[in-house]
């Protein structure tokens, strides 16, 4: 048989991914799936041949008919599902974020660290689904080889065309700038050391009370600046751009070709075409090549992307992101020692 993997959590990604590995991801099979609404679970699991609905998470991860388990619960849970995956030695793929905090992060890399002390394998990786897209992965193979010379400043823009209304501005540092902190750190492979966070004038839109968009800045610590607009209710569409500019050249991703102008609201439709709606559909590629790999290199008891320090140094970026916005202050990471 090939890979049977239990998927914990069947909300909007989880059942994106069940179908996905049903679909198009060849050697992996879903066994179980599991979630806090039976209904939705047992939803899920009927359009899967042979998918069981396990009502307890732990003992889906804890079943020898398991070899690896993805999880796509809310993040509150994340922790104890992957500390048990450790635990069972289950290959496990996270969706971000890899815990709630910094501290039960390194938590996590402790515990998978005294894992691979024993056996040589490792066992997390963390959902950061951008790595896998081609023009990300073009994007950084072009960084690394020098084809721009130093790199010294990227500049980011996330927008999501609405969110829903219990989306507050820390939210938009921890569930969508988290996104921009594993790409900063993977295209310049170097950590982040300090964050300040700006809040512009408000959109109209924006959730009552919330600060929409804001302006995020990152210091590496090579001493390059990666600045990132967030703007969570633009009402146009999904637009992820990222540009690094160097000292010999700048290079720009995510401009949907042909998009040449994007408004919404009365004067036309809400997106244009050539953006896409959400993540499923920007990234929908990116996900596939991240679940065939991550099944192959699991069919082999591994992972083969971002891992536990990757998570753990997103929450870290993220938690003086969040002190950032509060205080309105420059706010150093405080990470550990590699
Ligand atoms: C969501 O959780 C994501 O991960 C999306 O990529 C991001 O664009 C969105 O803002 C988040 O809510």
């Amino acid at each position: 048989h090939g890979l049977r993997v239990a998927v914990l959590g069947v909300g909007m990604m989880g059942a994106d991914h069940v179908a996905r590995l049903h679909s198009r991801i060849s050697g992996a099979e879903v066994v179980t799936v599991s979630d806090a609404s039976a209904e939705k679970a047992e939803q899920v699991a009927a359009g899967v041949p042979r998918c069981r609905v396990v009502g307890d998470p732990l003992a889906a991860i804890a079943d020898d008919g398991v070899d690896a388990v993805l999880v796509a619960t809310p993040g509150q849970f994340h922790e104890e599902q992957v500390l048990a995956c450790i635990e069972h030695g289950k290959p496990v793929l996270c969706e971000k974020p890899l815990t709630m905090d910094a501290d039960s992060s390194i938590a996590v890399v402790r515990a998978e660290d005294a894992y691979t002390a024993r056996t040589g394998r490792r066992l997390v990786q963390v959902g950061f689904m951008r790595r896998f897209d081609p023009e990300y992965a073009q994007l950084r193979a072009l960084v690394a080889e020098g084809g721009l010379g130093e790199p010294l400043i990227v500049h980011c823009a996330h927008r999501n065309a609405a969110v829903p209304p219990h989306f507050t501005s820390e939210m938009m540092v921890n569930d969508s700038v988290v996104h921009e902190v594993d790409v900063a750190r993977f295209l310049l492979d170097e950590e982040i050391a300090a964050v300040t966070v700006l809040r512009p004038r408000a959109t109209r839109h924006a959730v009552a009370g919330q600060s929409d968009p804001l302006l995020v800045l990152f210091e590496t610590t090579g001493g390059r600046l990666v600045d990132v607009e967030v703007f969570v209710s633009t009402g146009v569409g999904y637009e992820v751009r990222t540009e690094v500019v160097g000292e010999d050249g700048s290079a720009v991703i995510g401009l949907d070709a042909g998009l040449l102008r994007t408004s919404g609201g009365a004067a036309g439709p809400s997106r244009s075409a050539g953006i896409a709606p959400d993540f499923r559909v920007r990234f929908g590629r990116a996900y596939d090549v991240e679940l065939q790999r991550w099944a192959d290199a699991a069919r082999r008891g591994g992972i083969d992307g971002p891992g536990a320090w990757d998570g753990y140094a997103a929450q870290a970026v993220c938690a003086a992101g969040v002190e950032a916005l509060r205080t309105g202050r420059r706010t150093e990471v405080r990470l550990e020692q590699r």
